[in-house]
């Protein structure tokens, strides 16, 4: 067993390695987070540091695991420390972050986060929840209100499990204590992030007490972000591999990309770090760039997460590397790229070609299966917006109605070899009952198109698109997910 990291082991580092240039006792807590994953940890987090290195030392940042406890235990040990890789076909870097004030578990002690989120210094509340953390009906960003944790939230607004109930309660703390309010901001792959996020607060503080809601409307922002870098799930030969390189064991460390973007709506009501003196960029209206980003990155990442887990690829870079899978999402993005709101000066064609390369960057293995998970939460604005988009002007979607229908065929369960797929979606069980006694291709085209929440209501009512989708799934079924995508090839 080697030594563990922490801020007494961190001179034993060899040199190239970059660490806090701060002392962590100098650190304050500007920010709370909330949903400390391995994205937060490889994008905001790594903005926040270059600011705390640079000398202002009003942003570290308290982190909050709504569910589980891991992140807490593996961090707590090493001072909160970490190690972020950032890694490609052309090599490896490592740093060491430290930005984090403090790991709290909500289950453990909801009073003593609802307290921190209720402290003067702290400006900012940051949620990476991913899009089920939410609560919302993904359709139409309403605020679901027959989901578990919000009827939980309104029973116990002092002891919430949500991060609406969270939010909820500390902006009403921070009423009563007559302090300034707070920024609250989602860096989720949702559309127009922030009006969701604010959408369902507003309406959860509604629910709980109409002044509340109304205070929430005049005095909380919800700038809108992009996000974007591309985070696989740690595994142990990783942490095997940052123990070989540091000589120190880190429970936790992370693997990303080097491409890393955030662009974020300037409207913060109590101050904000210099970000942009990170890399962050400043915008009036992010709307145009989630879009892109969305429809773009998101919208071809599940196509061939599905299709590529179909096929028997178990990463990204493995199913770019088969015959068929780059001309297809080419393809997809080409229809996707007019749905677009125009971005002066910005390169559409560059920003594409960009992401088939970070698609087959060779060093970082991201499972199919992970991009899989919680699909019908994100195909609403990955695929089927773009849907929309391309019916309202009399164009063809062929590429995504063949994501759509590879989705279908994932959510069936079993692959082609007939072996058990671990689907993991918050709906399954509707997904599942949907689909029982559905025989024909038609009948689970048309049991999945029943989930409104997914679907809403124009899409199962279309021809054109039922059999697009009927069509796609029929051949998926018969000739298999890789000949399918092979046919891209001969166009
Ligand atoms: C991925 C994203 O898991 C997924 O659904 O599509 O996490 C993707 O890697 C990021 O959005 C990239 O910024």
């Amino acid at each position: 067993m080697s030594l563990r990291l922490s801020q007494a082991a961190l001179s034993r580092l060899p040199e190239a390695i970059s660490r806090p240039a701060y002392r962590p006792d100098d650190l304050q807590t500007g920010i709370v987070h909330l949903g400390v994953g391995a994205f937060h940890r490889a994008h905001q987090a790594v903005y926040t540091e270059s600011i705390l290195n640079s000398g202002d030392m009003r942003w570290g940042i308290l982190g909050v695991s709504l569910r589980s406890p891991a992140t807490r235990n593996a961090l707590a040990p090493q001072d909160g420390l970490y190690t972020v890789a950032v890694r490609d076909a052309s090599g490896e870097t490592l740093q060491i972050v430290g930005s984090s004030t403090g790991l709290l578990v909500a289950q453990e002690l909801p009073e003593a986060i609802i307290a921190a989120m209720a402290t003067p210094d702290v400006r900012i509340v940051t949620l990476t929840v991913t899009e089920k953390g939410y609560c919302y009906l993904p359709a139409t960003g309403a605020l679901d209100e027959q989901h578990p944790d919000i009827l939980h939230d309104l029973a116990n607004p002092h002891a919430p499990v949500s991060a609406i109930g969270f939010l909820v309660e500390a902006a009403s703390r921070r009423r009563a204590a007559n302090l300034p309010p707070f920024s609250v901001v989602s860096c989720d792959n949702l559309p127009s992030n922030g009006k969701t996020v604010a959408s369902v607060v507003r309406r959860f503080a509604e629910l709980r007490d109409p002044e509340l809601a109304a205070y929430i409307a005049e005095s909380v922002s919800f700038p809108s972000t992009m996000v974007d870098r591309i985070v696989p799930a740690t595994t142990d030969a990783d942490r095997q591999h940052i123990q070989a390189q540091t000589g120190l064991t880190d429970e936790w460390p992370i693997f990303t990309e080097p491409f890393s973007q955030w662009v974020v709506e300037d409207s913060f009501v109590s101050g904000r770090p210099a970000w942009e003196n990170a890399g962050v960029t400043f915008v009036s209206d992010v709307e145009p760039f989630e879009l892109m980003k969305l429809r773009l990155l998101n919208g071809s990442h599940s196509t061939l997460a599905y299709l590529g887990y179909l096929a028997g690829h178990e990463t990204v870079d493995a199913a770019m590397a088969a015959p068929g899978f780059e001309p297809l999402l080419a393809s997809l993005m080409r229809e996707a790229m007019p749905t677009l709101p125009p971005l002066p000066g910005f390169d559409l064609a560059v920003y594409c070609d960009q992401l088939l390369e970070r698609f087959r960057n060779p060093a970082l293995k991201h499972r199919t299966w992970q991009i899989a998970m919680d699909g019908s939460q994100k195909i609403p604005q990955r695929l089927l917006g773009t849907i929309r988009a391309r019916i309202a002007h009399g164009q063809g979607y062929t590429c995504l109605a063949l994501g759509v229908a590879a989705w279908m065929r994932y959510v069936s369960g079993v692959d082609e070899a007939g072996d058990f797929i671990d689907v993991r979606d918050p709906m399954l069980n509707e997904i599942r009952g949907r689909l029982q006694g559905a025989g024909s291709t038609d009948d689970i085209v048309a049991a999945l198109l029943s989930l409104d929440a997914v679907f809403g209501t124009d899409l199962p009512v279309n021809a054109g698109f039922v059999s697009a989708v009927s069509q796609h799934l029929e051949q998926l079924q018969a000739d298999g997910a890789a000949a399918t995508v092979e046919s891209f090839l001969r166009g």
